[in-house]
């Protein structure tokens, strides 16, 4: 058993989050994550708040285990979303793609806990000056909106300025990287690209195949241009992307347009070709679709065993 404070601090069985990423972690994929005994957490989906309420509530039929729901800060929705979180005592409230400074006072007043993630060493200081129990150190092996440090240099330099616990993500796909991030400090993982792929994840199986078919340089980066950067597999869309990206006569704004519903194509319409489809680079590290319990039971039980294992280079 491996127990830090990120799996007392919740009450987990395994110290492992799922991401909360847009279009793919609804209800049904978070209950799988968290009755095997993780954090499930559901998206809010760049949808309005009605349909996260929907979705809460869908949950808590299914179980009363934790869970938590994320926030996309970039969404016109965030806002109202926010509001959502308080209002339904969301046990865990986690962050990404931008600073949620301005609706912390409003989730702690409501009990909620707060773990945004974050891509270097100063935001993450500031959202623990504001509140945040734990924090997310994604490096940019991750899959969708990233940041510009890998993980292995972000998580130690995280877990060096701030008291609170750490938990890493990007290019975390099994027991290996468990156990590493464990020794940079880390006392928890949070996994997005391996639960994709888990049977109860809810995305068109060809997005799966994608996944459990894809090479270790089968991802690339976009959108740097535009300030927010995006992992995604290499297909039609992101080459034509990055095609755009480097035509100075096509606006900001152009380019934007030109993503805009990419990732819905991909992750519910099951378009792999003009759909955008987020994953990180341990894709390649994924070679089946499993049910959630097998997947965190498998990476648990092979972190556990390499880390008994550990004293044998040392006299
Ligand atoms: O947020 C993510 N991953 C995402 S969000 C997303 S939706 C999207 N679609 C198209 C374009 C952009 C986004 C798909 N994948 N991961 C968490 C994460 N947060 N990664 C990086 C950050 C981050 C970046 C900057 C957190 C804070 C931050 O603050 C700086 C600032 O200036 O806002």
């Amino acid at each position: 058993m491996i127990s830090t404070r990120v799996s007392e601090l919740f009450g987990l069985e395994y110290p492992i989050l799922q991401g909360g990423m847009a279009w793919v972690a609804d209800a049904q994929l978070a209950s799988a994550v968290s009755m095997a005994g993780g954090l499930g957490i559901i998206s809010a989906m760049n949808l309005d708040a009605e349909y996260l309420r929907g979705q809460i509530r869908q949950y808590r039929e299914t179980t009363d285990k934790i869970f938590g729901v994320n926030i996309m800060l970039m969404s016109p929705h965030a806002e109202a979303c926010s509001q959502v979180v308080a209002e339904e005592k969301v046990p865990v409230v986690t962050t990404g793609a931008g600073l949620p400074g301005r609706f912390i006072p409003m989730w702690l007043e409501a009990g909620v806990k707060v773990v945004p993630v974050v891509p270097s060493v100063a935001i993450a200081r500031r959202v623990a000056r504001e509140g945040a129990c734990a924090v997310i150190a994604e490096g940019c092996e991750a899959g969708g909106h990233i940041g510009d440090l890998t993980t292995l240099t972000l998580v130690p330099q995280i877990v060096d300025a701030v008291d609170i616990p750490v938990i890493a993500a990007g290019g975390i796909a099994d027991g290996r990287g468990v156990a590493s991030v464990l020794m940079l400090g880390a006392e928890g993982v949070q996994c997005g690209t391996r639960f994709i792929a888990a049977q109860e994840c809810s995305v068109p199986p060809a997005f799966k195949e994608k996944i459990v078919s894809a090479r270790d340089i089968d991802t690339m980066v976009t959108g740097r241009r535009l300030g927010h950067p995006v992992r995604a597999l290499k297909n039609s869309y992101m080459l034509e992307f990055a095609k755009r990206e480097r035509d100075s006569s096509i606006s900001n704004e152009e380019l934007e347009k030109f993503g805009t519903g990419a990732l819905y194509r991909a992750a519910r319409e099951g378009d792999m070709e003009t759909g955008c489809i987020m994953v990180g680079q341990s894709a390649a590290m994924v070679k089946e679709t499993l049910p959630a319990r097998d997947i965190i039971v498998g990476m648990f039980d092979q972190a556990e065993q390499l880390l008994r294992k550990t004293g044998r280079w040392v006299s």
